[in-house]
């Protein structure tokens, strides 16, 4: 009973909005609740969803030292005129010293923006979070064999645009 209650009281690292609206700009913020069984965050490590999204960027962090991987687009598609053959894969926040460290007791959010696919469904991103003392994976995910995983990857819900025309 008590264990329960710890368990669902505990804060993954999730989405602060886990819902947006296909074809939509979004912004993603990572909540960051916690550190590794009581060890402070230095480093979060975001890895995009393959050919989802377009245009991503992410947003620098004071006493953090930002750093991005690109991978190359299978489909290389349009924008502005330009054609596109690469996306934002990776991007990784590192604390500049040990003061700019996230202590386990504290809360921060860790952000980037992209647009979001025209069509409805799940993105899941997967998050490295790398403490002082050990590290968290956030990248399972849930299965009917293990519907509520230990460490789940994080999910965004992409639904249907609304289509004001289409309204009864
Ligand atoms: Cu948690």
């Amino acid at each position: 009973m008590m264990l329960l209650a710890a368990a669902s009281a505990h804060a993954h690292v999730a989405l602060d909005q886990p819902e947006a609206p296909a074809g939509t700009s979004y912004r993603a913020a990572f909540k960051v609740g916690h550190g590794c069984d009581g060890a402070a965050t230095k480093e979060i490590v975001v890895t995009l969803p393959e050919a989802a999204l377009r245009g991503a960027k992410p947003m620098p962090k004071a006493g953090w030292t930002l750093t991005t991987k690109r991978r190359p687009l299978k489909t290389p598609h349009d924008s502005h005129g330009k054609t596109v053959t690469d996306e934002l894969a990776e991007v990784r926040w590192t604390a500049n010293s040990e003061t700019d460290h996230l202590p386990d007791g504290w809360y921060d959010e860790f952000v980037l923006r992209a647009s979001l696919p025209a069509e409805a469904g799940e993105l899941w991103f997967q998050v490295r979070q790398v403490c002082t003392q050990g590290e968290w994976n956030w990248a399972e995910r849930p299965s009917v064999a293990s519907p509520k995983p230990r460490a789940p990857a994080v999910r965004l819900q992409v639904v249907p645009a609304r289509m004001e025309s289409h309204v009864h």
